[in-house]
């Protein structure tokens, strides 16, 4: 069921008949239509909700939090899970609210105040990952098929509260579920070395949005960020490069482990990449072997691309990559290696496609599925492959045609334009950090855009998702990151999870407008966009 979005401004009596008709959320209704329209009348806790949802019935009273409110997590017999979900949930809510908010189990029947946290396996409308989140006095249920639905669920209603204090749930119902699977932010570790924390702390501001994949960029010219039992100096020395020329640094597998846990508890899923057979150079480096001479390169910290390869005729190479992507693979759940692929300017096109042949039959071989830019569309994706498309307006109609044909033929692609959802793309040329090769990426231009729609010849069906990637060449500190992740990452997320419908950037202006306070109370150093009205 839809809610229809009336205009602002819709009359008092067209609203309620209208309210008669179908549910509608109009503010309008409460008549205050006589007075001339504010600038942006405040919205309603509903209409602030972002991902917009893609069902609100607002109906009767609210449930005001409390030193009362309990967290109750499912009946008898739920699963753990259930509990975790709840846990975390009274602990996000914790902080703003400053309440007790103990957990308990059960539902403490009809009489059971506050937070109910419901699995219904017979829910079949909500898929995978939707819920409904109903709000009467008495309190409010949280309802999903599986725990992924609960927790996105709980984050709906953190944003149905203050983001700082306690208030009233509005009375109503939101029933809700995402347009696409795969929701993804990528963050290149490679370029500039970050710690394992600071990706915690992303996915902790992702998952807030219901995004649920972190695709992490772990090997590049300039770094190697990631412990292999087998060769050791890929860490050890390879790590110990950046951009600019820092210390680098490198995470530990105890590391990756607790970033991929982390993310778990959060209904995230870590995709790692290790690009190959270009943006070689750290691990041509540590190993002369792995070049076709067998001399190592200088470790290099400037930001050139397109200059290294894997010596694709050297049996050693295969050993390398089945090496490493097999203690990747171990450290894992997810069902996606990424293997790169892009900007393999030093290798030949034939040595290119036999080389992807062969690393993507690794990738198998450990039990994983492929994921890859999309120049391997060029090259002979294996069954099932994900292609990560990264072109842009001037990205040649040929190259478009080869990936929608990819796409067709059962190659599902995750959409990643470079000049709308590149967070490393500058706002404009007054950005301190970042880069334009793509051309500026002001915020209205990070929405602009509908996935279903963007590839000629691509249908809806065929794009898995999209994602957001943060490049690092020009961003080495932790408020670098948020400027340019914020607030465009949340227009993606949007993109991601809501219905067509209700992609329209006037009133999603006004929704990034009402996160700013949120932003503000988690301390994330975001632009204040000049074309949002922040508060
Ligand atoms: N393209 C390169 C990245 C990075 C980026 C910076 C891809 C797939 C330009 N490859 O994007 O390594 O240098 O915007």
């Amino acid at each position: 069921m839809r809610v229809l979005r009336v205009p602002r401004r819709t009359p008092g009596a067209l609203c309620a008949l209208l309210l008669l008709t179908a549910p509608v959320s109009c503010t309008a209704a409460r008549g205050d239509d006589a007075k001339p329209a504010a600038a942006s009348a405040p919205l309603s806790p509903f209409e602030r909700l972002l991902p917009a949802p893609a069902s609100v019935v607002p109906e009767g009273l609210g449930y005001a939090f409390g030193a009362g409110t309990v967290v109750r997590t499912g009946g008898p017999g739920a699963p753990e899970e259930v509990r975790r979900v709840g846990e975390l949930l009274a602990e996000q809510l914790r902080g703003p609210t400053g309440l007790p908010l103990p957990v308990v189990d059960g539902e403490g029947g009809e009489g059971g105040d506050g937070v109910r946290l419901r699995l219904d396996g017979g829910a079949g409308e909500l898929g995978e990952e939707g819920y409904r989140l109903r709000t009467t006095p008495t309190g409010v249920t949280l309802t999903a098929r599986t725990p992924a639905g609960l927790f996105h669920a709980g984050q709906t209603l953190r944003q149905l509260l203050p983001a700082r204090g306690t208030g009233t749930v509005p009375g109503g119902t939101v029933t809700d579920t995402p347009r696409f699977a795969y929701r993804g932010a990528m963050i290149d570790v490679a370029r500039h070395h970050f710690p394992v924390e600071q990706a915690k702390r992303y996915v902790d501001q992702l998952s807030q949005y219901k995004m649920n994949t972190l695709h992490v960029h772990l090997t590049d010219d300039q770094g190697w960020r990631i412990a292999v039992d087998s060769w050791p100096r890929l860490a050890e020395y390879g790590g110990g490069s950046e951009v600019g020329g820092g210390p680098g640094g490198s995470w530990s597998k105890d590391e990756y482990r607790d970033l991929v846990g982390y993310a778990a508890d959060r209904y995230v899923t870590v995709v790692p990449e290790i690009d190959m057979p270009g943006h070689v150079n750290a691990a041509q480096a540590s190993y002369g072997e792995l070049t076709c001479d067998g001399r190592a390169p200088e470790r290099y910290t400037g930001v050139k691309v397109g200059f290294s390869s894997l010596c694709v005729g050297k049996e050693r190479t295969y050993e390398f990559i089945d090496d490493v992507l097999g203690e990747l693979a171990a450290l894992t759940p997810g069902p996606y290696l990424h293997i790169g692929g892009d900007e393999a300017h030093s290798t030949p096109a034939a040595d290119y496609a036999a080389f992807m042949d062969r690393a993507q039959a690794v990738v198998a071989r450990h039990g994983k599925k492929v994921m890859a830019w999309h120049q391997l569309a060029s090259a002979r994706p294996a069954p099932g492959a994900v292609l990560q498309y990264w072109g842009h307006d001037r990205t040649s109609a040929a190259e478009k045609a080869a990936v929608a044909t990819a796409a067709r033929a059962g190659h599902p692609l995750v959409l990643s334009p470079a000049d709308h959802a590149y967070l490393d793309m500058k706002y404009d040329k007054q950005t301190k950090p970042g880069l334009a090769w793509a051309g500026y990426v002001p915020a209205p231009r990070a929405y602009s855009w509908n996935p279903g729609t963007y590839l000629p010849g691509v249908p809806e069906s065929a794009v898995l998702g999209v994602e957001a990637p943060l490049w690092t060449e020009t961003v080495s500190t932790r408020s670098d990151w948020e400027l340019m992740a914020f607030p465009r990452l949340l227009s993606l997320a949007e993109l991601a999870w809501s219905p067509a419908a209700a992609l329209d950037w006037t009133a999603h202006r006004l929704r990034l407008a009402a996160q700013g306070p949120r932003l503000d109370a988690q301390d994330i150093a975001y632009y204040r966009a000049p074309e949002v009205p922040w508060p």
